[in-house]
């Protein structure tokens, strides 16, 4: 089953993703989601110049194989355009795997370990009444755990909180950052304000919404230990399901200090690209979910054997399924969710319709649960004549400054 051809396509039906499309010589296709959110030309050009060169003529059976080759042969380890580059590979030598032996991937992967996975969408607003209002459409649309984000007084622009609807005549909450334009948009960020303000918030969704409905927050990197600790501790009284991403994580060790600290579960790590980011955090037991997606963690061979490493700590998934990760990606989540034994939660914020057009998905999302659907492979395909309509656009990530000007974390 050899490669014959490889395409690296990119397309921004509303916004930017890359996708790699593997044929073998019986004809049969794999798509892989190589999508970095404001980087993807490096993806791109990664793939096309230093990895397409390597496939052709290989077998796409091989796939431990092959990702062993393009990890160790790099010789320079790790880092998100690589490991999303090789994620790409990977995704779609397994979806060229399971078409053929005419299977949904997940039972490739073992089969079903559930009949649905709970999702949790993303709630948030300007102020109170937006948020409930948000909140409220999540529970109508079936979501059974719902993020919560808000705006914070002091606060001008922040994460989370749209200022307008992304679309026009959208929802305020259809939230996505990535912006089109020369260059990145500012926010702001005031770390007293938001520590202040924050347990306010979750006081009025826990009496609003009772005690039964999971709720988790993003921190977004945004705090040092000590501030994570100190908000952890006070978001006890309201029982969240994770607090995420509550310090910057590439220093693992800070973690053990927010630990001692508090009972408030803790999930990291969408930015993290390898099991090295993790070793301190699930051998000593400092986290409880491991937040890496398919597509920035090298695949679902690295994925799979870095959420089998957490499952020795009894440390679950909570796998990244934001906007940016393409419907390809999202689906190499869900089969590899439905297989694993320690799930945690999927996130899941719908693609727009324009971007459903391009790539068309056999996914569901019913009840509040997701379902990887049982079309042979990944279950998604590509339009490429729609993808064509749609040209790559520039488009940055904002940033943050503190009130005196200084470069903070986003
Ligand atoms: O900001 O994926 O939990 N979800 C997130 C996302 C990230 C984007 C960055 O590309 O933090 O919204
Ligand atoms: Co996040």
């Amino acid at each position: 089953m050899k490669i014959v051809a490889t395409d690296v396509v990119l397309t921004s039906p509303g916004r930017n993703f890359v996708t790699l499309k593997i044929t073998t010589a019986d004809g049969l296709t794999g798509l892989g989601d190589a999508t970095l959110n404001g980087r993807e030309l490096a993806v791109a050009s990664y793939l096309t110049e230093h990895v397409v060169p390597l496939l052709i003529g290989r077998d796409a059976r091989n796939i431990e194989d092959t990702w062993q080759f393009l990890y160790r042969s790099a010789y320079w380890r790790r880092g998100p355009v690589t490991m999303s580059a090789i994620a790409a590979v990977d995704m779609a030598l397994w979806d060229i795997k399971a078409k053929a032996a005419d299977m949904p991937l997940y039972q490739l992967l073992g089969g079903a370990s559930r009949t649905g996975l709970t999702a949790y969408g993303h709630a948030s607003g300007r102020d109170t009444e937006e948020l409930f209002d948000s909140i409220r459409h999540h529970l109508e649309l079936g979501f059974r755990a719902i993020r919560v984000q808000t705006a914070v007084p002091g606060i001008g622009t922040l994460y989370g909180v749209p200022t307008q609807p992304a679309v026009p005549g959208g929802r305020a909450d259809d939230y996505e950052p990535a912006q089109r334009g020369p260059l990145p948009a500012e926010e702001d960020w005031d770390t007293r304000a938001y520590l202040r303000h924050l347990p306010t918030i979750f006081e009025a969704v826990r009496a609003e919404f009772g005690p039964e409905l999971p709720l988790l927050h993003d921190g977004h990197h945004r705090m040092t230990p000590i501030e994570a600790a100190k908000l952890g501790k006070s978001l006890e009284p309201y029982d969240l399901f994770w607090l995420e991403d509550c310090t910057p994580a590439e220093n693992q060790e800070a973690l053990r200090l927010v630990r001692r600290h508090t009972t408030t579960p803790l999930a990291i790590g969408e930015v993290f690209n390898t099991v090295w980011d993790y070793q301190s955090l699930i051998s000593e037991q400092l986290i409880d979910y491991v937040r890496s997606s398919v597509t920035h963690a090298g695949g679902i061979t690295a994925l799979r054997k870095l959420l089998d490493f957490a499952a020795q700590y009894q440390i679950k998934s909570g796998i990244h399924g934001p906007t940016d990760i393409s419907p390809v990606g999202m689906a190499a989540a869900l089969h590899l969710d439905l297989a694993i034994h320690n799930f945690g939660i999927q996130e899941y914020m719908p693609h727009s319709a324009l971007t459903s057009e391009v790539f068309r998905q056999s996914f569901t999302f019913e009840d509040g649960y997701l379902h990887p659907g049982e079309q042979p492979g990944l279950g998604v395909d590509l339009d490429e004549d729609a993808a064509a309509k749609f040209p790559y656009e520039r488009a940055y990530l904002p940033y943050n400054r503190l009130n005196d000007g200084t470069v903070h974390d986003w």
